[in-house]
């Protein structure tokens, strides 16, 4: 593939260099070679000017004529453009709220009794939400409040009684915003179900309704669904506390059996994890050779290992292809979302076996191995079994493992953030009246071929920083900040002077890693604590958000919460809208006199950190603290 020079364009990292020359040497396609066969793209394509959603077409639309302007059924290009979006939005919003609706699952099978595989680690925050939410736990065991907040959650997604429950954590002021435009999440299976019935031909033709719906539908996802996901995984599997770990390609281990764990959710690969501190298993480890099981993360699942359990993070998006390269990996097990097919090709190369475990992600060519909440730690021992016997299929020949790896700081849940603060927000608003944090913002989200790799998340973070800007970071962002250092605590000699006081006087980083990618709901759920101690809107505080290198559905359905929540929200790409001037003004602009927020699209960090900085400058002054 890619010479030298090229490869340094493609990533900064060493560890990605090398795997993408050494894939060149082994003849392993990559998705940069994919990107390259790939380009140019359709054109209409990338503007969402094409209609493939009924056969009277599929249609193109040009809305600068003569011709073409309208499809067969007469849409114009912002009806086709709006079209389009509000699916795309609603696939995110489903794709994080069904990975809440497994945990929920999982948390109604304890609470019914009908697992013993999985239990309940946080028993006060299980009694806490119950609270919160009304559910009167008086008398009720463990197990029967399980069941009760899990009936709950149900209603949330088919929502014949409530709105969105958590929906309840938004300021007043927000929440009437949303009730006057029809915003409001009613339940999140309805409103993605209620998306593709608008979208349909003839239905919904009014492209800023269709706009409005999907941000209801997106506030479905991060009130909703992703919430969910977050809070029942730590009633689950724990509240993440700061934790020590590593990351980068080098936290695997040349002397021990290497498993990548992959996807999003913590239900399968924390049990492998548990499979491999069973003494028998470790025994058979040492049997075949290798002086232990070693366990890292990609992307999302390992982000949820790695909060909780402080297990390694060997890579986001981008190195899920060159963390097999290594081969040094003897499986990769995944649960589901942003695996790319291309990874049992990958696999295949090597001695890897894929593995995957969900009924609605199965993958042609790697092996599956259906977990539920009944069978899921037998299924685990197996799976590690079969890791530890291809440990000895590795071709010594064939392993490179390079760099070193980076040490970082992870866990900061909204607890723990609010823990660290003496238990109350009081410090960090009055450090934000001082302007000793002059603003927070959250850098989230996934990498894109199109972009350097990591290039965007860490440059945006490191001037923000240095503009006393705490950064939160989630999904394959956390990933990029690890390796350029920003975890750890040291980091803040590299921000400026107000935040390096704060960060040192707490001991903490300029940029906290808070989770995956559904724990944007922790950014969603800290901007209400302190819009709501400050008693304000959240679109009042000096606050951002910010998807540098994002590629994905959910990624569009995050921006679109963000922003309908009152957070300002800035891209490194934009989504495919640009065929529709209307709507693309809607997002620029537009968006501002509904929600008080709205999107800026910019690949350049420097340009994106002035962007930022200047709608936190102008935030401060509205609340006349020094700007
Ligand atoms: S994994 S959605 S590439 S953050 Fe959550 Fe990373 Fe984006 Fe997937």
């Amino acid at each position: 593939m890619a010479k030298e020079r090229e490869i340094s364009d493609l990533s900064p990292w060493e560890d990605a260099q090398k795997m993408i020359a050494k894939a060149g040497r082994e003849g392993v396609n990559l998705v940069w070679d994919r990107l390259k066969d790939q380009t140019p793209h359709c054109t209409f394509c990338e503007q969402g000017l094409t209609c493939s959603k009924c056969v009277m077409g599929p249609c193109r639309i040009n809305p600068k004529g003569p011709k073409k302007m309208l499809g067969v059924c007469g849409a114009d290009a912002d009806l086709t453009v709006a079209r389009n979006f509000g699916r795309f939005v609603a696939a995110g919003a489903a794709a994080h709220s069904d990975h809440g609706r497994d945990l929920l699952e999982t948390l109604a099978a304890i609470g019914e009794g009908k697992t013993t595989d999985y239990g309940i680690r946080d028993e006060a925050k299980l009694e806490r939400i119950c609270k919160e939410l009304g559910i009167d736990v008086e008398g009720l065991s463990v197990q029967e409040r399980a069941k009760a907040l899990a009936n709950l959650f149900f209603e949330d997604y088919g929502c014949r009684s409530h709105n969105v429950a958590f929906s309840s954590r938004a300021p007043q002021k927000r929440k009437d915003l949303w009730e006057r435009f029809g915003c409001t999440p009613r339940g999140i299976d309805r409103d993605c179900v209620e998306m593709l019935h608008r979208t349909h031909m003839g239905v919904d033709c009014d492209p800023v309704s269709i706009c409005l719906h999907a941000g209801r539908v997106a506030l479905g996802d991060g009130w909703g669904g992703s919430m969910i996901a977050t809070e029942v995984s730590d009633i689950i599997f724990g509240t993440p506390k700061p934790v020590k770990s590593t990351v980068n390609l080098g936290v695997l281990r040349e002397d021990q059996v290497n498993i990548l764990v992959h996807g999003h959710s913590p239900i399968v690969s924390e049990m492998i994890l548990a499979a491999t501190r069973e003494p028998a298993i470790l025994a058979k480890a040492k049997e075949a050779g290798a002086t232990g099981i070693n366990i890292a993360g990609l992307c999302c699942t390992g982000n949820e290992l790695l909060m909780r359990q402080g297990v390694p993070m060997a890579g986001n998006h981008l190195m899920t292809e060159l963390a097999i390269v290594t081969g040094a990996v003897e499986m990769v097990i995944v649960d589901y979302q942003c695996i790319m097919p291309s990874l049992v090709n990958v696999a295949g190369c090597y001695h890897t076996k894929f593995v995957s475990t969900s009924d609605k992600a199965k993958f042609p060519g790697g092996i599956h191995m259906e977990f539920n909440y009944n069978n899921a730690r037998e299924k685990a021992r197996e799976a590690v079994l079969m890791a530890i016997e291809a440990y000895s299929l590795r071709d010594p020949d064939k392993v490179e493992i390079p760099s070193k790896p980076m040490s970082i700081t992870s866990g900061f849940s909204n607890e723990a953030i609010l823990g660290a603060l003496g238990g109350t927000p009081e410090p960090l608003i009055q450090a934000l009246q001082a302007g000793k944090v002059r603003g927070v913002v959250g850098i989230v989200g996934c990498n894109n071929p199109k972009l350097k790799h990591d290039h965007v998340h860490v440059n945006l973070a490191q001037e923000l920083i240095k503009r006393d800007i705490l950064v939160l970071a989630t999904g394959c962002a956390t990933v990029a900040m690890g390796k350029a250092g920003l975890l750890e605590p040291e980091a803040s000699s590299r921000a400026g002077a107000g935040l390096a006081e704060i960060c040192q006087a707490l001991g903490i980083p300029p940029v906290l890693h808070v989770g995956s990618c559904v724990d944007n709901s922790r950014i969603l759920h800290i901007c209400a604590v302190l819009a709501n101690y400050a008693g304000l809107d959240i679109s009042d505080l000096p606050v951002a958000a910010s998807a540098p290198e994002w590629y994905s559905e959910k990624a569009a359905a995050i921006g679109l919460y963000a922003v309908a929540s009152g957070i300002y929200t800035h891209l490194g790409l934009p989504p495919h809208i640009l065929g529709s001037s209307m709507i693309t003004t809607l997002a620029l602009k537009g968006l501002d006199d509904v929600f008080g927020a709205c999107f800026a699209v910019e690949p350049g960090p420097l340009q994106a950190a002035e962007l930022i900085d200047e709608r936190i400058k102008a935030k401060r002054v509205a609340l006349g603290w020094p700007a």
